[in-house]
């Protein structure tokens, strides 16, 4: 797929999404936004792809956040629409039905930590750095990150880093839980890789209902999650994966899974 500011690519069943503006540190302007977003159309129905990778091109940001030259002549219509575009994409990126890890190889701020978020969890190599410096440019972050951001570190952290506009570092956001692996900068792509294609080798039907299940129950109340889970745990049993996956264990033997 042809797209001026994004690389979408395939390694047998792991799909890897690059924003492709190294000059600008990735920064996401409006144009990149629809390419991202043309690229996760392409991903959702190609089913060959299992997992999703997000990384950023050249080796010193993810993405340096949303482009601050294309937003400072906005006025407030156009701000908000464009604050709508970049939660939408990331919207789509977070309900893709199958799982999407975060390559954070450098800057991901502002925009780029929000990117990062709406992945389904992230590793980080030992340069990468988070924040969310919005307040400092007086505005606030416009791309989920007031709502996901204390979800995953908790109110008081995220209140802090979003207040202060400070940006910390790899380790810290491993200690905050904001990460969940910390590596060498050269060893990124493969670790992720590397866990992509753990999860490939699994039930993919059974993987796609976990992150549905997942997804709602952080959404809702305790029971209505407990029922969503019961219908997907029920709904396994109508699939063949359920009786390779159970048979294999009776035989003593690896499964051999559906491909979708
Ligand atoms: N936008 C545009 N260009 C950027 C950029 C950005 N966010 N970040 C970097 N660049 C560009 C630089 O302007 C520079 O371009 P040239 O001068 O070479 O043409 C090039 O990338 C290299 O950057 P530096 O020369 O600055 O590189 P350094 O290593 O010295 O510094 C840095 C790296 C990441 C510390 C620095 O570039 C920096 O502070 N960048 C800005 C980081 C930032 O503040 N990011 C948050 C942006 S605000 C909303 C919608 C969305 C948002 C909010 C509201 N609604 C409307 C609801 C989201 C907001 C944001 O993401």
């Amino acid at each position: 797929m042809e797209l001026e500011n994004v690389l979408l690519e395939k390694e047998g069943n792991i799909g890897i999404l690059s924003v492709n503006r190294p000059k600008a540190l990735n920064a996401l302007n409006e144009a990149t936004l629809l390419d991202i977003d043309k690229a996760i159309d392409a991903v959702a129905v190609d089913d060959e792809i299992d997992v999703l990778i997000v990384t950023g091109a050249g080796n010193k940001a993810f993405v340096a956040g949303a482009d601050i030259t294309f937003m400072q002549p906005l006025n407030a219509l156009e701000g908000r629409a464009f604050g709508m575009l970049g939660q939408d994409v990331f919207r789509k990126i977070e309900e893709l039905e199958i799982p999407v890890i975060a390559a954070v190889n450098g800057f991901a701020l502002g925009g780029g930590c929000e990117l990062a978020m709406c992945c389904d969890f992230r590793v980080a190599s030992e340069n990468a750095k988070f924040g969310q410096p919005e307040v400092g440019l007086g505005i606030t972050p416009g791309y989920g990150g007031t709502q996901r951001l204390p979800r995953l570190i908790g109110e008081g952290m995220a209140k802090e880093l979003i207040y202060t506009a400070d940006i910390i570092g790899a380790d810290e956001a491993l200690r905050v839980g904001l990460v969940n692996h910390v590596v060498a900068a050269d060893e990124l792509m493969d670790y992720a890789k590397k866990i992509a294609k753990k999860i490939a080798s699994k039930a993919q039907l059974a993987v796609r209902f976990c992150k549905k299940a997942i997804n709602e129950g952080m959404q809702t109340d305790i029971d209505r999650g407990m029922t969503f889970e019961a219908d997907l745990f029920g709904l396994c049993f109508a699939t063949e994966d359920q009786k390779e996956g159970m048979t294999a264990f009776v035989e003593k033997r690896k499964p051999g899974f559906q491909k979708k």
